[in-house]
């Protein structure tokens, strides 16, 4: 990546200034408003907001975050350019985390795949094949991109193809970094700056959704720039909807470690209180749960299931905490049917999957919060 020092990372000529580390406008009026920065830190260099120093030496996300209209209008802006398009999707949470309709907000602009967060993957698994499932699900999906490549921004994994790609792409142009929240957008244009470039900045990150409040502008060469930009909130996913502080149970943080049970029918297997899977029918078989390490599971008769579930989640059963049980919208079923024959993963949208080897079919009921999404895909792995 060329780079030219001679220019502030952010902060363009005539625009108000805005906070180098998640893009907000900044002011000095209101501590509770989005973009405080108190008058003497002005003076600071990277100059950053009160919220992304809170989260940057405390690792404490406060504040409001923008709603989903502000971040759709912020990227409706890209119809109107000539760039090209990196659309970070999470490998934990794939079809979470794609964008529906994405063309929608980019015009015409090439959209470039990068699947990130490869590390999380067991440690075995065969890229090749993690490639062509993701090309053949993006393709599922209706998404039309000129390139994927699969990344770790976290183990610095792909990077040289992903700006060789890039590069090959944009021609000359703006890149665009798109993705939901937490895919890893801001951490992964990070590795870029710090390892491929001689510039001075840094964006903010969080384990939190919804870091980035605006664009954030990182200039490349002859006045072009990779633009980092906020994650667009879906409810869809378990990870929007419980409250912060369960998100270290249930995001992984190393590569995951797949769990088999071997299950009768009539047997339930609950993700702490947040999901629960009935085998309702079918042979005795093995279920391959991928979630992460810290998320206990349990496993029950299902004539028991609902007697435990009433009398210990948020106890026995948790996350979610007795306390933030009331947040999460009630668990509801979805009709989960395997085929015999077809090796099948069940998404259960920033939760994790659960495989079925398919040797024999089987008829699952999933349980999971109202609004998030139950999906079924050719296995992952
Ligand atoms: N395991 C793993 N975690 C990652 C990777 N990249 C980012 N993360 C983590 O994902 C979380 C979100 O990262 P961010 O870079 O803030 O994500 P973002 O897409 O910019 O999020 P928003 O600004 O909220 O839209 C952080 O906890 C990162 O450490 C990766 O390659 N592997
Ligand atoms: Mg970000």
């Amino acid at each position: 990546m060329n780079s030219r020092e001679d220019v502030s990372p952010v902060r363009q000529e005539n625009e108000p200034l805005k906070c180098e580390g998640c893009g907000v406008k900044l002011q000095t009026e209101d501590p509770a408003k989005l973009g405080f920065v108190p008058e003497q830190a002005l003076r600071k260099e990277p100059v950053i907001c009160q919220r992304c120093f809170r989260i940057k030496h405390y690792n404490d996300l406060s504040g409001a975050t923008l709603n989903q209209d502000d971040f759709l209008n912020i990227l409706s802006g890209i119809a109107n350019t000539s760039s090209l398009v990196v659309h970070i999707v999470d490998l934990f949470d794939f079809e979470g985390s794609l964008i529906p309709g994405l063309q929608r907000f980019i015009g015409n602009n090439p959209v470039l795949l990068a699947v990130n967060k490869t590390d999380l993957l067991p440690k075995a698994t065969n890229p090749n094949r993690i490639l062509n499932w993701a090309q053949r699900q993006a393709k599922e999906f209706g998404l039309k991109t000129v390139d994927i490549v699969l990344v770790s921004a976290k183990k610095n994994t792909g990077f040289d193809q992903l700006l060789e790609r890039m590069d090959a792409h944009r021609k000359g142009r703006d890149v665009y970094v798109v993705g939901a929240t937490n895919v890893g957008k801001s951490t992964l244009i990070n590795r870029l700056i710090r390892d491929y470039s001689d510039l001075n900045a840094e964006l903010t990150t969080s384990p939190y959704p919804g870091t980035t409040l605006d664009l954030v502008r990182i200039p490349l060469d002859y006045g072009k720039a990779i633009i980092d930009t906020p994650g667009i909130v879906y409810q869809h996913r378990v990870t929007e909807l419980v409250n912060k502080k369960e998100l270290p149970v249930i995001l992984p943080n190393a590569a995951l470690k797949p769990m088999v049970y071997q299950l009768n029918e009539e047997q339930t297997l609950f993700f702490g209180a947040l999901a629960r899977m009935d085998f309702v029918r079918g042979d005795r078989q093995s279920f391959t749960c991928y979630v992460s390490d810290a998320l206990k599971l349990h496993r029950t008769k299902l004539e028991r299931a609902d007697e435990l579930y009433a009398e210990h989640k948020g106890t026995l059963l948790q996350p979610p905490a007795l306390e933030h049980l009331e947040e999460l919208p009630p668990l509801v079923k979805h009709a989960v049917r395997i085929q015999r024959g077809s090796k099948t993963d069940v998404l259960i949208s920033g939760l994790g999957w659960i495989t079925a080897n398919g040797e024999s079919g089987a008829e699952l009921v999933i349980w999971a919060p109202k609004g998030v999404k139950v999906a079924q895909r050719p296995a992952l792995i």
